[in-house]
């Protein structure tokens, strides 16, 4: 974009006298390159956040003001190899690149819509303005197809926050229009973090066999995510031993997520309130993140391959039919014989459990719908992992270097650590067990007696 188209975009929203300082800046742009090296701290002092899977939209100072340029327009997407979609995003990108700045600076960010429809965008927690706060028909016209807007204040607050639009919103956070914007504090923080990572949480009903998302769903989506990718396309978090770790996390999905990580105890540290003071913090091993929530989480890293999920097991899933009867325990061998005359190739699932999905899928017994993920994926060092949707792993090594956050692989564990099969024998050893047990040689689980019928 023309320097001069800028301005002429500005005229709408910037007072005459801001104008005026900007063209006698022309010029004396200079340009940033967005992140800072990384394991580095920013010439701000503060340690860049880590977007895994995405990225953070480099900026350039213009008089004195930190200027962003966003541009909402349809991407390609993908959410894991074998499922792509026509969505809706920022500068390329679902969610759209992260904007990084601390507490005091002037910001201006500009918005230019590529979208068939017009759009807005709300800066989610910042204390703004209120002609700032982006909200279309109530705070400012809508941003039309083709036209740039310009919105301009100062950060005075720190914190993990959000964007997304406040225009047709059922539909443009649907399709994947949402960022994250990271503050800093001023002053700095009196308990450093190594890493910083930061996650979106959101979902989408990608029905099987389509390539665009339905904006129309308000309850049955089928793929949950983390930075608009699911399981196994999600990047593990990775942190050397000893480091000290914050996730921060946001939630724009239609849902709350209990996020759950394994092998340490964790502190809730913040959220878009920013970082609490020190005697607030509380340990968790789960915290629920609401819709429109942000939390931030900090742990001290341990050696390990450690989950790290919504606890929703169904949004560790990709999709699944959730409407299919309930076949557990029931004998469907001669069911599958005569379902395979009308749909060959069918093959009965889940009576005993659907633990063995993967292996039919994986191995393309199971073809299902063309670009529709199976429901479970991923291979770990043990196995299949049997995980899709809101699931990654944190890895932590000892030789990890600062600031590097490519995936070291599986952990290598130490000798006797793991646990290990010692029989291969049902009745081995002598456990108590108590209740009613199914019958003898049955396959079937144990079903409570039903109270008599009560009708006379
Ligand atoms: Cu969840």
């Amino acid at each position: 974009m023309k320097r001069r188209d800028f301005l002429a975009a500005a005229g709408v929203m910037l007072p005459a006298a801001a104008i005026t300082r900007a063209m006698a800046e022309i010029g004396q742009v200079q340009h940033n390159t967005g992140e800072a090296t990384p394991g580095r701290r920013s010439e701000q002092g503060y340690m860049p956040v880590h977007t895994p899977n995405g990225w953070t939209l480099p900026h350039r100072m213009v008089d004195g003001v930190k200027e962003f340029h966003l541009v909402a327009e349809e991407i390609e997407h993908e959410f894991a190899p074998g499922s792509r979609a026509k969505c809706w995003g920022y500068n390329g990108t679902s969610p759209g690149p992260t904007l990084e700045a601390v507490e005091g600076d002037r910001v201006r960010i500009l918005v230019t819509n590529r979208l068939p429809e017009h759009t807005s965008i709300h800066w989610h927690g910042l204390i703004l303005p209120s002609g700032m706060d982006g909200i279309s028909g109530l705070t400012q016209p809508p941003i039309n197809p083709g036209e740039t807007f310009v919105y301009e204040f100062t950060l005075q607050q720190h914190g993990t926050h959000m964007y997304h639009p406040h225009a047709d919103e059922m539909v443009q956070l649907a399709m994947g229009m949402m960022g994250l914007f990271i503050i800093h504090p001023k002053a700095g923080e009196a308990v450093p973090v190594d890493r910083d990572y930061a996650i979106l949480l959101h979902n989408w009903a990608m029905h099987p066999g389509t390539s665009r998302p339905d904006p129309a769903v308000m309850v049955e989506f089928d793929l949950w995510t983390m930075n608009s990718r699911v399981f196994p396309a999600i990047d593990s978090l990775v942190a050397r031993t000893g480091e000290r770790v914050r996730i921060r996390i946001g939630n724009l999905s239609m849902w709350n997520h209990p996020i759950h990580l394994h092998g340490v105890q964790f502190q809730v540290t913040g959220s878009d309130g920013g970082r609490w003071p020190e005697n607030q913090w509380r340990s968790e091993v789960t915290e629920i993140v609401g819709v429109g929530q942000m939390r931030d989480i900090e742990f001290t890293a341990v050696p390990g391959d450690w989950a790290f999920h919504c606890h929703m097991s169904h949004h560790t899933m990709n999709p699944m039919g959730h409407d299919i009867p309930n076949t557990l325990g029931v004998d469907q061998s001669g069911i599958e014989q005569e379902i395979r005359q009308l749909l060959p190739g069918y093959m009965a699932m889940g009576e005993k459990g659907m633990g063995e999905h993967q292996d039919h899928t994986d191995s393309g017994h199971m073809q299902g719908p063309p670009n529709t993920l199976a429901m479970m994926m991923g291979v770990g060092p043990f196995g299949n992992i049997e995980m899709g949707g809101m699931f990654t792993v944190v890895k932590t090594r000892d030789d990890i270097a600062p600031g590097d956050f490519s995936d070291p692989g599986w952990y290598d564990h130490p000798e006797g650590t793991v646990a290990s099969r010692i029989s291969r024998n049902p009745d081995y050893g002598r456990p108590e067990r108590r209740g009613r047990l199914a019958k003898a040689g049955s396959e079937a689980l144990p079903t409570p007696k039903r109270e008599g019928n009560h009708r006379h």
